[in-house]
């Protein structure tokens, strides 16, 4: 399995002939690199449904697809790359993440028969899903709890959402990593077609928005009216704002897409 702790993430794009970007909708969401990315002659994009532009100059973008690694297993078995069994968690990780679980609208029978090659090849699923979506920590569940007390729902039950304070984090000692799966919960209130978590940023006065859908509709259209984007089901977005101000601008958004 690949490590947080062997990602480069300082690097020169310059210093390599190609440069590859994965399930990333936009080359904004490159960050520091944004600027390097655009100077750079060979940009392979490789992405699956949602909003991309198409940034690279070679695009592939499959709208069909589950998800990115998806699309690197096939290319991979294109390319007869033997398929390792870490090579194998870490394709797993992108498909069984990318679905939720295989909840999600995009577990095509593609998907799943794509997991059942790469569990065949080694794919460690057992350690992925307890390390996903089981292991936490007590400070976590604390977390969760502030956080879940901020629930409110509007448009007679069909939007729910949560906020965190920059304080919730840091007085528990968390990173909004810990915050990863909590927009579920409002998500899976019956009757609420649209969720939301806030977070205050570092940035003062700086809003970060998860967006979750269960039916129909589109929270990446939502999150475009905002700085953002992302699938129909699961979207994103920044905005400028207090949590409350951001809140209400968002409700009311989501209000006039559910009745769009
Ligand atoms: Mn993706």
């Amino acid at each position: 399995m690949l490590f947080r702790s062997e990602i480069v993430s300082e690097a020169s794009l310059a210093d390599y002939d190609v440069v590859v970007v994965i399930d990333c909708g936009e080359a904004a969401r490159m960050g520091k690199l944004v600027e390097q990315l655009s100077d750079h002659p060979c940009v392979v994009n490789i992405d699956h449904p949602g909003t991309n532009d198409g940034f690279g100059q070679a695009n592939i973008v499959l709208p069909k697809v589950s998800s990115s690694c998806e699309i690197l297993f096939t290319l991979f078995g294109q390319w007869g790359v033997t398929i390792t069994p870490d090579i194998a968690t870490n394709l797993y990780v992108g498909l069984y993440t990318d679905t939720n679980m295989f909840k999600n609208m995009n577990s095509t029978p593609e998907a799943y028969r794509a997991c059942g090659d790469l569990v065949a090849a080694g794919a460690d699923f057992h350690t992925a899903a307890k390390r996903i979506y089981i292991d936490t920590s007590a400070a976590r569940l604390r977390l969760l709890a502030r956080v879940l007390s901020t629930l409110r729902l509007d448009g007679d039950g069909r939007i729910a959402g949560m906020i965190c304070t920059g304080e919730d984090l840091n007085e528990l000692g968390l990173t909004p990593d810990a915050l990863e799966t909590f927009v579920e919960y409002p998500r899976a209130i019956v009757g609420v077609e649209a969720a939301y978590l806030l977070r205050e940023l570092k940035e003062k006065g700086q809003v970060k928005g998860s967006l979750r859908s269960s039916n129909n509709a589109d929270v990446a259209a939502v999150a475009q009216q905002f700085t953002g984007g992302g699938h129909t089901r699961a979207a994103g977005f920044r905005a400028t704002g207090t949590l409350a101000e951001v809140r209400e601008r968002l409700v009311t958004a989501l209000l006039t897409a559910l009745e769009g």
